[in-house]
């Protein structure tokens, strides 16, 4: 077995201190970092999504492999991020009030790092209130919000909402994502992109400040 897919088995057995090990162990061999969350993680995370669809495990066990998958995407961390360069622009990202879900969350704030904007993770379960105060605070370009869950998607809309109605929304452009969130539902909430993957965000909020 090689080691991408000994990486994605020990995800899918939820062993955090194995997983981390093992990720160290691919970096000092000079596996790429995006290879490793490509072919390994992300197989490993995606797996136990389709199992747990299908009740063969449940919220415990997803747990354990989120923790496996959050500290060993630590580890890549450095090597996806670019180091000591001015930002191009800044962003202010997180998963909507009602949604735990911060994985996927996680990785647009790395990417959007390693596209060289400075990122501001607010976290998960954020509401309106905490991103119309980001706003107000760090004056972003860009504001990104994840949803995971069915439920959680209405939040996207109620928070652009919000800040329109505060008289913000000229100031920034808003990013939508999450696996349940389409185009179609981005144009219905009146949001400026829906991109369907971490690198495909950064790729979007990166042309959008260095042409506006
Ligand atoms: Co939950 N969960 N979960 N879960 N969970 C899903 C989402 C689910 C699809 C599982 C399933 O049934 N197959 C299902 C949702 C069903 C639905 O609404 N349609 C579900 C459910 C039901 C629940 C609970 C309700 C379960 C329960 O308690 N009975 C509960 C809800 C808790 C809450 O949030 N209030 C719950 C809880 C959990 C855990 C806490 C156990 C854990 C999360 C831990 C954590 O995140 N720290 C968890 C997990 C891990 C999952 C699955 C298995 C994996 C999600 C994930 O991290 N994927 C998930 C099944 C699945 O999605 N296959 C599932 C990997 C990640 C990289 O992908 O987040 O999609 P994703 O991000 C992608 C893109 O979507 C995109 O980029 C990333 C890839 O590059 N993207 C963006 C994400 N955000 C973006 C923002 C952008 C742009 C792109 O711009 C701003």
């Amino acid at each position: 077995m090689s080691i991408l897919n000994e990486i994605s088995e020990l995800v899918i057995e939820g062993n955090i201190e194995g997983t981390k090990a093992k990720v160290e162990l691919a970096v000092e061999q000079g596996i790429g970092a995006v290879s490793i969350l490509d072919e390994g993680l992300m197989p490993g995370i995606n797996e136990i999504g389709e199992r747990f669809a299908k009740f063969e495990i449940f919220v415990p066990n997803v747990l354990m492999s989120a923790k496996a998958m959050n500290i060993s995407v630590e580890v890549i961390q450095p090597l996806l991020t670019a180091s000591g360069a001015k930002p191009i622009g800044t962003a202010v990202i997180g998963t909507v009030k009602g949604d735990l879900h911060d994985i996927g969350k996680n990785l647009v704030a790395l990417m959007m790092k390693s596209s060289g904007l400075e990122v501001i993770d607010l976290g998960s379960d954020i509401g309106a209130d905490k991103y119309i105060e980001a706003i107000e605070k760090y004056e972003p370009d860009v504001i990104g919000l994840s949803a995971l869950l069915t439920t959680t998607m209405n939040e996207q809309g109620r928070i652009i909402k919000a800040i329109e109605e505060k008289g913000l929304r000229d100031k920034i452009k808003i990013m939508v994502g999450g696996a349940p969130v389409t185009q179609a539902w981005a144009d219905k909430i009146g949001a400026d992109a829906f991109t369907a993957d971490a690198a495909d965000a950064a790729r979007w909020a990166k042309n959008y400040v260095v042409n506006k």
